[in-house]
């Protein structure tokens, strides 16, 4: 009797012991999402002369896409709106081709037009103010955390 329970004793130990060598040889699950994993892409649609979304937080490495649901074309441009069109730089030709304000450069989509879309992935932390260069006063805010 005694002799039984010492061999179940040693048998238990042994799969004690088994099982601690395969939990240590198996990979330990990461706490932190693996880094290829993007957070899920947001959509602003551009509608008559408004950005749909007016504030906007996301996190760093987030995709937005801008659709232009609109008849006309509208650009999102980082940076202060203009009051109105910039100046033609001195000596330009009299006949102006107005440009559009590039902004602070950070982002700047150019012209999207009607039924288009504009794709930025910000992977910076901040606020990014943003504006139609075609429509100073479309006007939104994207903060990114
Ligand atoms: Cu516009």
């Amino acid at each position: 009797m005694r002799l039984a329970i010492r061999v179940v004793g040693m048998g238990l130990i042994t799969a004690v012991a088994l099982v601690g060598c395969a939990s240590a040889a198996a990979p330990s699950p990461s706490p932190k999402a693996s880094p290829t994993a993007s957070p899920n892409p947001v959509a602003i649609s551009i509608k008559g002369f408004a950005f749909t979304t007016k504030a906007l937080e996301i996190v760093k490495g987030t995709t937005v896409t801008w659709t232009n649901e609109a008849p006309v074309p509208h650009t999102v441009t980082t940076g202060v709106a203009p009051p109105t069109f910039p100046p033609l730089p001195s000596g330009a030709s009299p006949t102006p081709t107005p440009s559009l304000s590039s902004g602070d450069g950070k982002v700047n989509s150019g012209r999207i037009e009607s039924t288009r879309t504009f794709s930025f992935t910000f992977n910076e932390a901040g606020t990014f103010s943003y504006f139609c260069g075609v429509h100073p006063r479309m006007v939104a805010t994207i903060t990114v955390k």
